[in-house]
C-alpha cells in the first residue's frame, strides 16, 4: 500500500476552496499581528517527529490487547507503514527501533528502504526491560542496577550491540530506559544502586561513536513501584551531568507524578543544555501513553513554549538540536490513525507555542503584571492554526487533512488484504 502523489492531489482538489478561504483568514490575522506568516509556515514545516517502531501495531494494556489486522510482520512492514504517515503528513521522516523488537537483518537494505520513503533513522533503544528466549541471565531483578556483576555486563554489552545496530543505519542517538527499580523498601541499597547503574552506563557512554547523544530516560514508576533508579529528572540529570557531553536527559511526558510541572522541569534542562529528547504522549493519571493532546492540549502547549524560549534562547534549531519522538499506543484506535492524531497534536502546539509575543511577555513579566502574561500565553493558545498547519503540509506535499484520507483510501483494509487480519506487530 502506498500512498500516490495523485491521491493527496485529488484531496486537495476538493477541499481546496474550504481551505483557501480558512488560511486567508488566518493571514489576515497574522498580518495584523506583524507576523511573517511565510517564516512561521517555513517552521512548521520543517518540524518532523519519529515514529516509533513499537506503535504500530494495536498495543496494549497489561490486561489484553486486540489487534486490529494489517500489522506490520516485519522490519521492513513497519518501515513501509512510517513510510506512509509521512507520505500523509511529511512530518513523520523519521522512525526509532527498539532492538531486539526490530533487529535489521540486512541493515544496507533496511537503510535503502527508508531512504527511498525519505525516513532516517532516529534513536535506537535498548531493551533490558524483559527477559529474551536465548538470554542467560534474568533481569528480573534489575539491569544496569543488579547486584550481580554478570547481569550488568550482560546489559551492557546488549546496549553496546544496540549502538552499533544503529550505526549501521545511520541513527545517532541511544535511548536508554530502565525499569530497574524496587518494588519494596528495603529490597535495594539505593546508593548502591545508582553506584551500579552509574558504573553500567559510564561502559555504554564509552562506546558511543563520536557525534553520538545518549538519552537517559527516567519514570517516576512502573514497572517498579516503590523505587526507580532513574526515577525522575534530578536522577537523569545527574547521570548525565556525571557522564559528560555526550549524555543528555530525555523527557517522556507520561513519565512524572500527577501534576508535576513538565514545562519548568523542560525549562531548567533546557538551560543547563541537557535536554536532549522527547518522548511525545498524553495521559491522565501514569504512564497511560494515550494519543498526544487528547487530554491537556493546554500543558502540551505550555511545554512548548518553553522549548521555544528555551531553545531560541540557545540559538537551537528546533528541529535537529532536539530528539523528537512519539510514545504511544493503545489498544482502541487504529494505530496509524492514532499516529496521525498526535502528530498532528504536536505540530498544533508548536505553532501556537510560535505565536506566543516573546517580547510583550517578557515585559509583562518584568512588570509583574500577571494578567497580561495569562492574556499572552492564551492569545496564541486560543488561536486556531490548523489552516496554517496544513497549508505547511501542504507545500511540502502532503495532505491537506493526511486523517481523512487515510479513510477515503480505505487504507486500514488494503493493508488487512496485503497482510492479513491476524498479524500481531511486535512492540508493546
Ligand atoms: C517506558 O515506559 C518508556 O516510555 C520507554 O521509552 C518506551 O515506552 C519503551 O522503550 C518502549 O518499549
Ligand atoms: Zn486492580
Ligand atoms: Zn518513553
Ligand atoms: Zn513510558
Amino acid at each position: 500500500m502506498k500512498i500516490q502523489q495523485q491521491d493527496i492531489a485529488k484531496q486537495h482538489e476538493q477541499l481546496q476552496q474550504e481551505h483557501r478561504e480558512a488560511f486567508a483568514f488566518q493571514q489576515l490575522q497574522l498580518d495584523k499581528k506583524d507576523i511573517d506568516t511565510d517564516a512561521l509556515i517555513q517552521k512548521i514545516g520543517a518540524f518532523q517527529v519519529a515514529i516509533p517502531s513499537w506503535a504500530l501495531g494495536t498495543g496494549g494494556t497489561r490486561f489484553g490487547r486486540f489487534p486490529g489486522g494489517g500489522e506490520p510482520r516485519s522490519l521492513e512492514e513497519k518501515i513501509e507503514d512510517v513510510g506512509m504517515l509521512h507520505a500523509l503528513n511529511r512530518a513523520s521522516g523519521a522512525i526509532s527501533l527498539h532492538i531486539p523488537w526490530d533487529i535489521p537483518k540486512d541493515a544496507q537494505a533496511i537503510k535503502q528502504l527508508a531512504d527511498s520513503l525519505d525516513l532516517r533513522f532516529d534513536a535506537v533503544n535498548s531493551n533490558t526491560f524483559q527477559d529474551q528466549a536465548d538470554q542467560k541471565l534474568s533481569y528480573k531483578f534489575g539491569s544496569l542496577q543488579h547486584v550481580d556483576k554478570s547481569v550488568r555486563e550482560q546489559a551492557i554489552a546488549h546496549n553496546i550491540d544496540v549502538i552499533k545496530y544503529g550505526e549501521a543505519l545511520g541513527s545517532d542517538a541511544i535511548t536508554v530506559w530502565l525499569s530497574d527499580g524496587s518494588s519494596f523498601p528495603g529490597q535495594l541499597n539505593f546508593r548502591r544502586a545508582f553506584q551500579n547503574t552509574y558504573e553500567s552506563l559510564q561502559e555504554i557512554y564509552g562506546a558511543l561513536p563520536e557525534q553520538w547523544k545518549m538519552f537517559v530516560e527516567y519514570k517516576a514508576f512502573e514497572p517498579n513501584f516503590y523505587s526507580m533508579t532513574v526515577g525522575d529528572w534530578g536522577q537523569s540529570l545527574l547521570y548525565a551531568n556525571k557522564l559528560g557531553d555526550q549524555a543528555y536527559t530525555l523527557v517522556d511526558l507520561g513519565h512524572h507524578l500527577p501534576n508535576a510541572n513538565i514545562e519548568q522541569i523542560v525549562a531548567l534542562l533546557l538551560m543547563e543544555g541537557k535536554l536532549g529528547g522527547f518522548h511525545f504522549n498524553d495521559s491522565k493519571y501514569g504512564d497511560d501513553d494515550l494519543t498526544v493532546g487528547c487530554i491537556k492540549p493546554y500543558q502540551l502547549f505550555l511545554i512548548f513554549n518553553e522549548l521555544i524560549e528555551g531553545m531560541d534562547a540557545r540559538g537551537m534549531d528546533h528541529t535537529t538540536d532536539l530528539g523528537w519522538m512519539i510514545d504511544a499506543s493503545h489498544n482502541v484506535k487504529d494505530p496509524l490513525e492514532d499516529l496521525l492524531q498526535s502528530v498532528e497534536a504536536i505540530l498544533i502546539a508548536y505553532a501556537q507555542a510560535l505565536l506566543v509575543d516573546r517580547k510583550a511577555l517578557n515585559e509583562a513579566q518584568l512588570s509583574n503584571d500577571t494578567v497580561s502574561c495569562q492574556e499572552i500565553l492564551q492569545d496564541a493558545y486560543r488561536t486556531d492554526v490548523r489552516a496554517l498547519v496544513a497549508e505547511a503540509r501542504h507545500r511540502n506535499g502532503g495532505a491537506l487533512q493526511p486523517l481523512k484520507l487515510f479513510r477515503d483510501l480505505e487504507v486500514r483494509n488494503s493493508l488487512i488484504r496485503e497482510r492479513g487480519s491476524k498479524t500481531v506487530a511486535t512492540g508493546l
